[in-house]
């Protein structure tokens, strides 16, 4: 039940936002017959814009339990197509779709929801579909009865884009959650500090690229990050290139906004990660970029949880080239969202230089030139040591470091957990009050991850039973209290 009012409210809040039109439909029949084995009620909710849309859906199984589940429907025109679908696979032929059940959601018990979705495309117009079956039964169940939304109408009346406050999960009481202790962040001096003006560390996670584990992102893994990790920040990691946002920049613009969306509603800061990796020179994608953190800042302008981080590790090019394309994007995200920390990446992968031979004095004779921006350091523990921490040490005194990502292991993303040095970048990072995100939030089938392999198949994120040797060792680290202060 808590799917419908969200996935309706994320609709409602695009329309706000970006002008796009919002429509929801559910199918609201009498349940026919109450012996019956089979039955099916269905909501789908859909965000469109011109060409594109997102649509949600909820399937709720009012028969028998089903081990395994299709469902079927026609999208009333041919120009309409499914282009990108998560939480099931999706086939289409013609018209009609099918989406089948994962490994993890196929068994649904009698009164047990799902929630799946996709992009898609249309050329002429976006009607819903009208008709849903389920392992070949047509659905007849009414699944919100006291608010049935007529087919094709538009929903109920549009609600602001963020209310003053940030909705928490249920989980984490009003005012205890990061985002509702701390506010509106701000860069003052060389550190974050958050609405009373006192020096902060925000201590998460980052995703893995969200074009390859968006399966690993969904209420229960975010619910966990939030109340059992206890974390301050996710970073939502949308690569450009390797099938990322080239291959499809309005779905996967949809896709952060969500993760940006999921962020709030449980009280986290959402960074959002340009991840430029290769090629390194990150004025390859600046007229990408421009068109991302125009479309992601407009939307998000209004909330307070929002980093920008606008070039995850230029390598191969020189500190003036980042600059520049630094001093190019800002603007773009400032003509929306003025009072944004915006996270610039630095030389050499975002090592300040140190891994092309150079060091942080570069940036602090020649800083960007913008007001409430940072600079990222990465490491990865196991190739990163001494001279690295001493190279951050005296940055940190000079300039505002992020460390946006971090592997607990060798830069490969893979190896073993290096304890030791992770321990020593931690309490390093603790003392000084930088930020970080560890990569990853994922079961990628690499040390760095934090999940078993497997784990993102099944419904179950909290505890340490699902976790690897790196999953242990920083959930550990991010649950200890934050103490920030509230006056
Ligand atoms: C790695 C992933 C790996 C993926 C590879 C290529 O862990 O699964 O195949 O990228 O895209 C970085 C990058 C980050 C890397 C990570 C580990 O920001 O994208 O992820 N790393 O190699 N910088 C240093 C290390």
């Amino acid at each position: 039940m808590r799917l419908l009012p969200r996935a309706s409210r994320r609709a409602l809040i695009a329309a706000g936002a970006v002008g796009a039109l919002a429509m929801g439909v559910t199918v609201a029949l009498p349940v026919v017959n109450a012996m019956a084995a089979s039955g099916c009620a269905v909501t789908y909710t859909v965000n469109q814009w011109q060409g594109g849309f997102t649509a949600n859906i909820t399937i709720k199984n009012l028969g028998d339990p089903v081990n395994g589940w299709t469902l079927g429907f026609a999208f009333p025109n041919s120009g309409q197509q499914v282009t990108q679908g998560w939480s099931a696979t999706y086939a289409q032929s013609g018209a009609n779709v099918t989406a089948a059940s994962m490994g993890y959601n196929g068994s649904l018990a009698t009164n047990a929801s799902t929630g799946i979705g996709f992009n898609g495309s249309w050329t002429t117009a976006n009607p819903l579909p009208t008709s849903f079956t389920l392992n070949g039964v047509v659905c007849t169940g009414a699944t919100n009865p006291s608010s049935p939304a007529p087919s094709g109408s538009p929903s109920a009346s549009p609600r602001p884009s963020t209310s003053p406050s940030a909705s928490p999960s249920p989980s984490q009481p009003v005012g205890q959650t990061p985002v509702a202790i701390n506010g509106q962040l701000r860069v003052c001096g060389v550190n974050l500090c958050n609405r009373f003006n006192r020096p902060i560390q925000l201590r998460g996670m980052s995703t893995h690229g969200i074009q390859w584990f968006a399966n690993c992102y969904n209420d229960a893994s975010l619910d966990a990050l939030a109340s059992d990790w206890r974390a301050d920040l996710l970073r939502v990691s949308m690569y450009v290139q390797e099938q990322g946002y080239e291959t499809n920049p309005t779905g996967f613009t949809n896709q952060v906004n969500n993760l940006v969306e999921e962020a709030a509603e449980r009280g986290l800061y959402a960074l959002i990660d340009f991840h430029t990796l290769t090629p390194g020179d990150p004025m390859y994608n600046l007229d990408r970029a421009k068109t991302f953190f125009a479309a992601v800042s407009a939307r998000h302008a209004a909330k307070n949880n929002v980093i920008y981080e606008i070039t995850n590790e230029p390598n191969g090019v020189s500190w003036a080239t980042i600059k520049n394309y630094a001093e190019q994007v800002i603007p773009v995200i400032r003509a929306n969202d003025p009072d944004a920390v915006v996270i610039v990446g630095t030389r050499g992968w975002s090592s300040l230089g140190v891994s092309e031979g150079g060091n942080s004095t570069e940036i602090i004779n020649n800083k960007v030139n913008a007001t409430n921006i940072m600079y990222a350091f990465h490491f990865y523990a196991a190739s990163h040591k001494d001279n690295y921490r001493a190279e951050v040490e005296r940055a940190a005194a000079a300039l505002p470091i992020f460390v946006t990502e971090f592997g607990t292991v060798t830069y490969t993303g893979g190896g073993a957990v290096d304890t030791s040095s992770s321990t020593a970048w931690l309490d390093m990072l603790d003392r000084l009050k930088i930020g970080y995100a560890n990569w990853t939030y994922s079961d990628a089938d690499e040390g760095s991850a934090a999940f078993k392999p497997g784990t993102c198949n099944g419904g179950q994120y909290a505890g340490t039973a699902v976790l690897t040797e790196s999953g242990n060792f920083m959930r550990n680290r991010i649950r200890t209290a934050d103490n920030f202060p509230t006056s």
